[in-house]
């Protein structure tokens, strides 16, 4: 680095959940498949996740998005999600703060662009205005009704039985039902409940497909507005809480009731968020009849634009977090 890097941005919020494009990349992740990429951003350049997302320059709770050139000259974008913690294989709320982006870069205009992701093609669908639709990757539900007792610990779950199903929907989930109302009164209760949940996964060793770690929680309930259907809080892997309805979490939550005949094709499903923003969503199936075709519909505004500055003799330069960098770059 000379002495000092700069970085240009754009943040905004989906549904309250916060997503920071990085408009210009600066890495060398060669020229491979996204999936090839992000596996080289996680091995060469961590600092930079943590750099951008993180405190100093970020919170725990945003989620970036690092705008590429695509390979596929039908796509007009590539893009790797990341959080606090690492990369995320697709982001349906930073899909939709990804489309307000580009179309205030004047990148796209209305109607639909396809996006490569690591895991797959998207599309996403610019109404003007705040209005976006994506329509996801590939979803479906892998296992119905896994059993498990949380270990006892040192908190009251201890004991507890667990039932729920394990679901892809851009990023793995295990949803079950929430053991309280799901309003922010009771964030401490379901933080620590899903936190239990996730670490008896681990314990027990249930994964997605290939041993692919479960990194989402899902807890659901009933919606408290009569318009909606449901109601849900997600744990997303670096420890926080979807403030949106989470579009991987909703489309893994179609999955589930399109699996269970509880959902058709095209009837609407509208998610409501623990902060009670909404995601509308509906899927079709896709041609193997196993896997859906989730489209979700939500709102991203504006809420910054600017440079972020990392500066060489910055002791913490690569945020908070990461202080194996801090020390030896
Ligand atoms: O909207 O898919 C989503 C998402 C994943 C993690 C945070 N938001």
């Amino acid at each position: 680095m000379s002495n000092e890097l700069k970085i240009p941005f754009i943040d905004s919020h989906t549904g309250g959940e916060p997503t920071r494009v990085v408009i210009e990349n600066p890495l060398d992740l060669g020229h491979g498949s996204l999936a090839e990429k992000r596996a080289i951003f996680q091995d060469k350049y961590d600092w930079f996740r943590s750099a951008v997302v993180t405190e100093p320059r970020g919170s725990e709770v945003l989620v970036g998005a690092l705008l590429l050139e695509p390979l596929d000259p039908t796509c007009c974008a590539g893009v790797i999600f990341f959080n606090n913690v690492g990369t995320l294989g697709m982001c349906g709320h930073g899909a939709i703060g990804l489309a307000v982006t580009l179309a205030r870069l004047g990148k796209i205009g209305l109607g639909p662009h396809k996006i490569e992701t690591p895991v797959g093609m998207i599309e996403i669908n610019y109404h003007g205005g705040a209005r976006v639709s994506i329509q996801n990757v590939p979803s479906y539900r892998y296992q119905k009704g896994v059993n498990f007792t949380l270990p006892a610990g040192a908190n009251a779950t201890g004991g507890t039985n667990i039932t729920g199903d394990i679901a892809w929907g851009g990023n793995w989930f295990f949803l079950t039902a929430a053991p309280c109302e799901l309003s922010l009164n009771h964030l401490p209760e379901l933080m620590q409940y899903a936190v239990e949940i996730r670490r008896a996964l681990s314990h027990y060793q249930i994964t997605g497909v290939n041993g692919q770690p479960i990194d989402h929680i899902e807890l659901v309930g009933p919606a408290q507005h009569p318009n909606n259907q449901a109601r849900n809080f997600v744990l997303c892997p670096g420890l926080e809480y979807d403030r949106s309805p989470c579009g991987t979490g909703t489309s893994a939550k179609l999955a589930c009731l399109m699996a269970e005949g509880a959902l058709k094709p095209l009837q609407i499903w509208r998610q409501e968020s623990i902060v009670g923003s909404v995601f509308e969503a509906h899927a079709v199936w896709h041609t193997d009849q196993h896997a859906i075709i989730p489209t979700i519909t939500g709102e991203a505004y504006i809420t910054a634009e600017g440079v972020l500055i990392v500066q060489e003799n910055d002791p913490f330069r690569f945020g908070l977090r990461n202080t194996r960098e801090n020390q030896s770059q």
